[in-house]
């Protein structure tokens, strides 16, 4: 697959967990970071401290850069005008300041909820990315939102984006749904990496999960392996502590039943 070579990023939401991640990965992957919070980042005396409501800033921020990661907002079920003015506004001003600024792609950082009350099929899955959105939360929904605006500007504009819907993004999964949800440090690196230079053909916004080469996994790589992702870690190394300690999910629980898990018991 060809790449293009994408050698500054802005990245939002820097200080936030999986900012962090990212802050250590992207760099062995080529990249330089222009980074971007509300709050200081800690460490990254350079960063820019800036809302997702200034889109001023955001567009300032944006100028000269080959790419955007974009990680900023709410990251869990909150009432619902929060979630409007950080995840919803705040993603159109990313997606203006994008366009302003002539930014070649974005990585969105969407997320499993997007179809969270989706149920695990007979079998096992795996399912697709082309399931209906089934968001299990206000923040669910603000990232089906983040999804079709960036297809929007991808149609309209020509602003590319890859969205990810992430899995569990953490150093290690900590849950017993978490040994088929994890994405791993490592591989959300190789996934960005993958979704900064691969070419896109066709409609230029697509959507991918973002999950590690977990055993117990049921959600379909395809797409993201078709973007040049190669996943090289498993959360079943962490299977025989987790399951020592929680035991098996029963079939009706939540964590077990819906792609979301436990976010569609969630209330604000
Ligand atoms: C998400 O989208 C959240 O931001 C994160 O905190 C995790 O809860 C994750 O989903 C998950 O589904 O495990």
């Amino acid at each position: 697959m060809e790449s293009v070579a994408v050698p500054e990023l802005l990245m939002t939401g820097a200080a936030g967990g999986v900012g962090a991640i990212l802050r250590a990965e992207l760099p062995r992957h080529g990249y330089r970071l222009r980074l971007l919070d509300r709050v200081p980042v800690p460490d990254e005396p350079a960063a820019v401290t800036a809302d997702l409501a200034d889109l001023e800033a955001l567009t300032a921020a944006a100028r000269g850069v080959d790419g955007i990661v974009h990680l900023a907002g709410i990251p869990v079920e909150a009432p619902f005008p929060e979630i409007l003015a950080a995840n919803i506004t705040g993603s159109y001003h990313l997606y203006e300041a994008a366009r302003a600024a002539g930014v070649r792609r974005v990585v969105l950082a969407s997320s499993n909820h997007a179809v969270g009350f989706t149920e695990r099929p007979p079998g096992g899955g795996p399912v697709g990315v082309d399931t209906p959105h089934r968001p299990d939360t206000y923040y669910g929904l603000s990232k089906c939102f983040g999804e079709d605006l960036a297809s929007l500007y991808a149609d309209r504009y020509g602003v590319e984006t890859v969205s990810v819907r992430i899995g569990s993004c953490f150093p290690e999964p900590s849950t017993v749904r978490q040994l088929a949800t994890w994405l791993s440090p490592g591989d959300c690196g190789r996934l960005v990496h993958a979704a900064l230079t691969a070419r896109l053909d066709g409609h230029r916004h697509t959507v991918v999960y973002g999950v590690s080469a977990n055993t117990r996994g049921w959600w379909d790589l395809a797409p993201a392996r078709a973007l040049g992702y190669r996943p090289q870690d498993d959360a079943e190394v962490f299977a025989p502590a987790l399951l020592a300690e929680h035991g098996e999910l029963a079939e009706d629980d939540p964590e077990h039943r819906y792609l979301g898990g436990a976010f569609t018991q969630a209330r604000p």
